[in-house]
């Protein structure tokens, strides 16, 4: 047990707001336990073990980062990862922690956290994937900078609805303003996300709906008819053309939950019924669950339960990748063809090497910055997310909103060896 001397970390923000309330919050509490973070842990489980409250997270957060030394520096309580040492605190000591932060956080009036803005929360499906954290990341705080709100951005380490409702719940019980979901499951993630909007909090999905009671609006890239017909239309180009392509074809997607991909392959299964797809047998959907290595192995074992396989299509950034990987490092490129949707900076090298001819994408930044912009305007009361409403987003210019409560981006891209070199993200 080591004692230290503790400063409320509520910091900056109490500095500057607060004063008096901050030099009287200065007090010595001890770590009653130190804990190292274990694989599946989240400081909400922690705090249920510890203090029967999965609320309490905040006080193992603040004392941990008081604690200094060996001990973890947590920026996002949402985020820790294996190894790190914890302070656990108390249960009187963490009680009064939270009283603090509490009462200071009361101060300051719901839904106005940020100076002149709202907290908008943004989720991804998980971590560590370059199409969210390089693309809707920066597209969303672009338009969240331009509006006056913070965005924070965020995502659960596995892609399980599991792990993006104990972060949701989370944000619900700091105040944010609206929640920005990419789901990884359309029927797991409502009763939080109701819970949410009955609280007054705006939830809009983007990237990958949930059941449409269960968010105002949805951020649409595409109209997913089109991904979904285009992706059959590509493949069958690439082995031959309509009513000359044939071969086997499978399909390597995300994980089996995640709405997405599965609208997307239902168009598909639709477009293969046409008489030009008759000689393209569709043999199957394999999933890469959105992780590289697990979309890596999927796609060794299509080769191996598929012999003949000629052709893969992977509507998923990461999956597409993965395949495109694993075609050149058992020598298969241009014996088995490939289409997908993925990022043209991840995917240019294998556009020019001819194992991935031709692929699709939309603007993913500015996916990002249409859902933000979405969420803005629903807290600002400026739109109301009804069928038929237009608005302007900023510079994406006018949108509508469709009898789905969808907002769509516009048409997907296509992507080949004669326009790869003209984008880069
Ligand atoms: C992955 C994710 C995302 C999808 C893209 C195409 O990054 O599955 O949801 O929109 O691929």
């Amino acid at each position: 047990m080591k004692k230290l001397l503790y400063l409320l970390v509520t910091l900056s923000l109490l500095l500057a707001l607060m004063p008096v309330a901050v030099a009287s919050a200065q007090e010595a509490v001890e770590c009653d336990e130190d804990y190292l973070v274990q694989a599946d842990d989240w400081l909400s489980k922690l705090a249920d073990k510890y203090y029967g409250d999965v609320l309490a997270y905040w006080a193992i957060s603040d004392a941990t980062n008081a604690a200094g030394g060996d001990y973890a520096t947590i920026d996002n309580p949402d985020l820790i990862e294996v190894g790190w040492q914890l302070c656990i605190p108390s249960a009187a000591d963490a009680q009064a922690l939270l009283a603090e932060r509490g009462g200071a956080m009361m101060e300051e009036p719901a839904g106005e956290m940020m100076e002149g803005g709202y907290t908008l929360y943004m989720i991804s499906k998980v971590a560590g994937i370059p199409y969210f954290e390089l693309n809707s990341k920066p597209g969303g705080e672009e338009a969240a900078a331009e509006l006056g709100d913070e965005l924070i951005f965020t995502a659960p380490a596995q892609p399980l609805a599991a792990e993006q409702i104990q972060m949701m719940e989370a944000a619900i019980a700091q105040g944010v303003d609206a929640i920005l979901v990419s789901a990884d499951d359309d029927t797991a993630l409502c009763p939080t996300l109701q819970k949410a909007m009955d609280q007054g909090i705006v939830v809009v999905a983007w990237d990958s709906d949930v059941l449409p009671e269960c968010r105002q609006l949805f951020q649409q890239q595409a109209d997913p008819e089109d991904v979904g017909r285009g992706q059959v239309r590509i493949i069958c180009e690439l082995l031959g053309g309509p009513g000359v392509c044939e071969g086997q074809v499978a399909i390597l997607s995300a994980a089996a939950t995640m709405t997405n991909q599965n609208t997307w392959i239902e168009w598909m299964l639709d477009e293969w019924q046409k008489p030009e797809y008759a000689g393209m047998e569709y043999v199957g959907t394999v999933y890469g669950d959105d992780v590289d290595q697990k979309s890596y192995q999927e796609a060794l074992g299509l080769f191996k339960s598929y012999p003949d396989l000629k052709g893969i299509i992977s509507p998923t950034s990461v999956g597409v990748a993965a395949a495109a990987r694993a075609l050149e490092d058992q020598g298969l490129s241009g014996q088995v063809l490939l289409t997908g949707l993925g990022l043209p900076s991840q995917l240019r090298q294998y556009v020019k090497s001819g194992t991935l001819p031709k692929f699709a994408l939309w603007v993913p930044l500015d996916q990002g910055y249409l859902a933000a912009y979405m969420a803005h305007l629903l807290l600002e009361g400026e739109i109301e997310g009804v069928p038929g409403e237009s608005f302007d987003a900023g510079r994406i210019g006018t949108v509508t909103v469709d009898e789905n409560r969808w907002v769509v981006l516009g048409p997907p891209q296509e992507f080949d060896i004669n326009n790869i070199d003209d984008f880069d993200f």
